[in-house]
């Protein structure tokens, strides 16, 4: 296709409650959605920078500006554009993969929707449904969090993720253990919030059989992780380190993790994201989606992604309920009966939901920017 606009978008997203992880407390996410306009027709991609570079180095402001000038403009000059071209003809920018994965997901969007094809299609989604988990923030007290718990499993929710950080680990981890019984599906995410000398302390986690411990070192200290995986039973499993399918391969040969997330912004794309799923798979290694806070727009392409035969733990792909009130989307809702705890993968063209350009109008913090060739 031949790109003639591109449309940046920064829309204001209030949560349901405070989400407190280890690098901060988030009451609303700040969202920038991308739309290309093309010969083809449009899409919209999300990018799942937050507002402030805590969980990654990327954030809002700076995806924007390398967006506006950088890799938009590559784009936009480009007499040929596909979502298979975008990591190519995007490569001579050194990182910035949550930027580069908004605009090939807008990308295959217009593709795909241009073809009457849905994501999960594309994929090569075996499943119509997926199971779901959810991420529970730290919370004020032991008590919140065990009414905040309760709350998911009575909606459905298959696997319970609590986030963690020294001083809410062992005890909360224990209480909710207790409330779920033997069977209930519990795994933690630290976020990066230790160092290799919390091991030992870390090690009495292994009781609790959780699934996973998530990331509990730094973005860029793999030798960390396969040193803690050699002292304790519960599986480590990579998020922030999780850059590309190269390092997923590394981490999983030097024994860092055992399970990967896989979250397709981290890596530069959906389709460096089911690079890392076909690896893993080939390597026996079992993958769960990540998520982003997402809206409906990346939330439905999550969905996709999520149904895809390595995906063999529930993942972070909860319903927009878990988030907000509202969504821009048409909202994921957990089905009911057969289909408890589970999200249905949509099946329409591209990410198969439709955004709703007034509420986008409605909640923008700033004018849209239109970038031309
Ligand atoms: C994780 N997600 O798995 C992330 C962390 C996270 C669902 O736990 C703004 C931008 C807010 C990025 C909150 C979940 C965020 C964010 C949490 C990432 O580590
Ligand atoms: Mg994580």
């Amino acid at each position: 296709m031949r790109i003639d606009a591109i449309e940046l978008h920064r829309v204001g997203m209030p949560l349901v409650r405070p989400f407190e992880t280890s690098f901060g407390v988030q009451t609303a996410r700040e969202v920038l959605l991308i739309r290309v306009r093309s010969d083809a027709g449009d899409g919209w991609g999300e990018c799942v920078a937050g507002s402030e570079p805590f969980y990654s180095s990327e954030y809002v402001d700076g995806a924007a500006h390398v967006i506006e000038h950088y890799l938009a403009p590559t784009l936009l000059h480009a007499p040929d554009v596909t979502a298979a071209s975008v990591a190519r003809q995007l490569g001579f920018v050194a990182g910035h993969r949550m930027a580069k994965a908004a605009l090939e997901a807008a990308v295959l969007d217009a593709e795909l929707r241009a073809a009457g094809r849905s994501f999960g299609e594309y994929f090569g989604a075996t499943v119509e449904w997926v199971g779901c988990g959810v991420s529970v923030g730290i919370a004020p007290s032991i008590d919140e969090l065990l009414a905040e718990v309760s709350g998911y499993v009575a909606e459905g929710y298959k696997r319970i993720k609590l986030k963690i950080k020294p001083g809410w680990d062992l005890e909360p981890v224990a209480r909710v253990r207790e409330l779920l019984g033997p069977d209930g599906l519990l795994q933690v995410d630290a976020n990066t919030a230790y160092t290799l000398a919390d091991a030992e302390h870390l090690k009495r986690l292994d009781p609790f059989d959780l699934l996973l411990i998530e990331q509990p070192f730094d973005e860029e200290d793999i030798a960390s992780h396969a040193a803690l995986a050699q002292v304790i039973e519960t599986p480590v499993c990579l998020d922030e380190s999780i850059l590309s399918a190269a390092i997923a391969v590394d981490a999983i040969e030097r024994g860092a993790t055992s399970i990967v997330n896989i979250k397709a912004g981290r890596v530069g794309g959906y389709l460096e994201a089911l690079r890392v799923h076909d690896i893993c798979r080939e390597l026996s290694v079992p993958v769960w989606c990540g998520g982003m806070l997402e809206t409906g727009i990346g939330r439905a392409a999550n969905v996709a992604l999520a149904a895809l035969p390595g995906f063999t733990l529930p993942g972070d792909t909860s319903a927009s309920a878990r988030y907000f009130a509202d969504d821009l989307t048409e909202p994921f809702v957990l089905g009911t009966g057969e289909h408890a705890g589970q999200l249905r993968v949509p099946t329409g063209p591209g990410t198969g939901v439709e955004v709703d350009e007034a509420f986008v109008a409605d909640r923008a913090l700033s004018p849209h920017r239109t970038l031309r060739g």
